[in-house]
C-alpha cells in the first residue's frame, strides 16, 4: 500500500524512513505534522474533520436555551407578583412586635412611679417598706386615681408607666408611643392584655402574660388577625423610667 495515497485519519503522511510529527517527509516531501495542527496543504486540522458547528447543531442549541430562559423568566416573573400579596400580614407582624416590644420595655414595680416609695418598696403591701397608699399600689391595668391616674398611653403628666397598665388598651390606627399616627398604618388595630401568669418556678406575682392582638382591617370583619405574645418577669422592681 502507498504512503503516498493513502491519507489516515490524523493526515499525517507516513514514512517508513522519517514517521515521526515535526519532521521533514523526505518521500512525500513535506512536513510530517502534530496531529491538531494546521495542514496548510489540506486546509484543515490534521486529525480533526472540522471546528465549526453545523446549522442543525446551532438550532438546537438556540431552541435548547431559549427553553430554559423562558423557564427561567417565568418564576422570577410569578415571584415578583406574589411578593406584594404577604404586605399585610408582615406589617401586621412588625406592629405587634413592636407594640409587645413597648409593653415588655415598661418598668414592673409595686407601687405605681408616682409614689415616692416606689423605688424602695419591698413589696405590694401598704406601709413603710410597701407604697404610700392603696391607691399607689400597682395593679393589672391603668391606675385611675390622682395622683397616680388616669392613666393614658400618651398622656402629659400621667402616661402608662408599668407594662400592666396596657390591659385592655386599643388603637384603631397605629400610633407611636407619642401619639402621632404613622403613614400606612392607619387601617390596623392593635388591642393588648396583660395577665398574671405564672412562668415556671416564677410565681404568678412576679410574672406576666403579654398578648398583642393585631387585625386588619381596623373596622368591620377582620380579614387577617396576628396575635403576639411574650413574657415580662419582675426582674428590677425599683426600677423607674
Ligand atoms: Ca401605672
Ligand atoms: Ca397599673
Amino acid at each position: 500500500m502507498s504512503i503516498h495515497k493513502q491519507r489516515s485519519r490524523f493526515n499525517v503522511p507516513r514514512s517508513t524512513s522519517n514517521p515521526e510529527p515535526g519532521t521533514w517527509n523526505i518521500e512525500r516531501g513535506t512536513w510530517n505534522l502534530e496531529p491538531g495542527t494546521w495542514n496548510p496543504e489540506l486546509g484543515t486540522r490534521n486529525g480533526r474533520k472540522s471546528l465549526g458547528l453545523s446549522l442543525i447543531e446551532l438550532v438546537v442549541f438556540i431552541v435548547v436555551v431559549s427553553a430554559a430562559v423562558a423557564g427561567v423568566l417565568g418564576a422570577l416573573n410569578m415571584a415578583t407578583r406574589a411578593s406584594a400579596d404577604p404586605m399585610i400580614q408582615k406589617q401586621a407582624l412588625a406592629i405587634a412586635e413592636a407594640v409587645l416590644e413597648e409593653v415588655q420595655l415598661m418598668p414592673f414595680t409595686y407601687c405605681d412611679p408616682d409614689d415616692p416609695q416606689a423605688e424602695t418598696a419591698l413589696d405590694s403591701s401598704v406601709g413603710a417598706t410597701g407604697c404610700t397608699e392603696a391607691a399607689a399600689v400597682e395593679l393589672i391595668g391603668a391606675e385611675g386615681t390622682a395622683p397616680y391616674g388616669p392613666e393614658t398611653r400618651v398622656s402629659g403628666t400621667t402616661p402608662f408607666d408599668n407594662g400592666n397598665d396596657y390591659h385592655g388598651y386599643s388603637m384603631s390606627g397605629i400610633t407611636n408611643i407619642e401619639g402621632a399616627g404613622i403613614t400606612g398604618l392607619g387601617d390596623y388595630k392593635a388591642e393588648v392584655t396583660v395577665a398574671a401568669q405564672a412562668v415556671g418556678a416564677i410565681p404568678a406575682s412576679d410574672a406576666q402574660l403579654i398578648t398583642v392582638t393585631v387585625t386588619w382591617p381596623a373596622a368591620g370583619t377582620a380579614q387577617y388577625t396576628v396575635l403576639l405574645q411574650g413574657y415580662r418577669v419582675r426582674y428590677a422592681p425599683n426600677a423607674l423610667p
